[in-house]
């Protein structure tokens, strides 16, 4: 009896040995690939296609400068759902600004398991409304991916 307890014991650990990650890495990924944070283009596949996220990954979010000849992006956050899907700004909070995705971008890193709604705010909430340029992440808890 003792000994199938202990049987038991050794393949509940082998269970947690192989649950537990040997190295697992945090991922990059630029949002929109080539594409970028621009109008007109459906982050809401996007995710799709690239999901699940998990926690430590990061989003670079890449757009240019305002200049005479692209529109000014900008990355917000929304405080919940309502305020996503209907791209209300008021209380959303600035994640990076005009300029922030210059260059290497705008790098953010999913630190928590929550809801992230994210919109870019130029225009009164018009690139989110009619630019599509919204999506919703809730990274997964740290584990190996497949
Ligand atoms: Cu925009």
């Amino acid at each position: 009896m003792e000994a199938r307890m202990a049987t038991a014991a050794v393949l509940v650990l082998l269970a947690l040995v192989h649950v537990v990650p040997e190295a697992c890495r945090a991922e990059r990924f630029v949002v929109g690939d080539a594409a970028r944070w621009t109008w007109g283009y459906n982050y809401t596949d996007w995710v799709i296609r690239k999901g699940p996220f998990f926690q430590d990954d990061s989003l670079v979010f890449t757009y240019d400068p305002p200049n005479a000849t692209t529109h000014a992006h900008s990355v917000y956050m929304m405080r919940n759902l309502a305020d996503y899907q209907s791209c209300n700004l008021k209380t959303a909070k600035l994640v990076a600004g005009v300029t922030e995705g210059a260059g290497a971008g705008f790098e953010f890193v999913l630190k928590k398991r929550k809801m992230h709604y994210f919109v870019c705010g130029e225009r009164q909430g018009l690139h989110c409304t009619a630019g599509q340029m919204k999506f919703i992440v809730k990274p997964k808890s740290s584990v190996c991916r497949d």
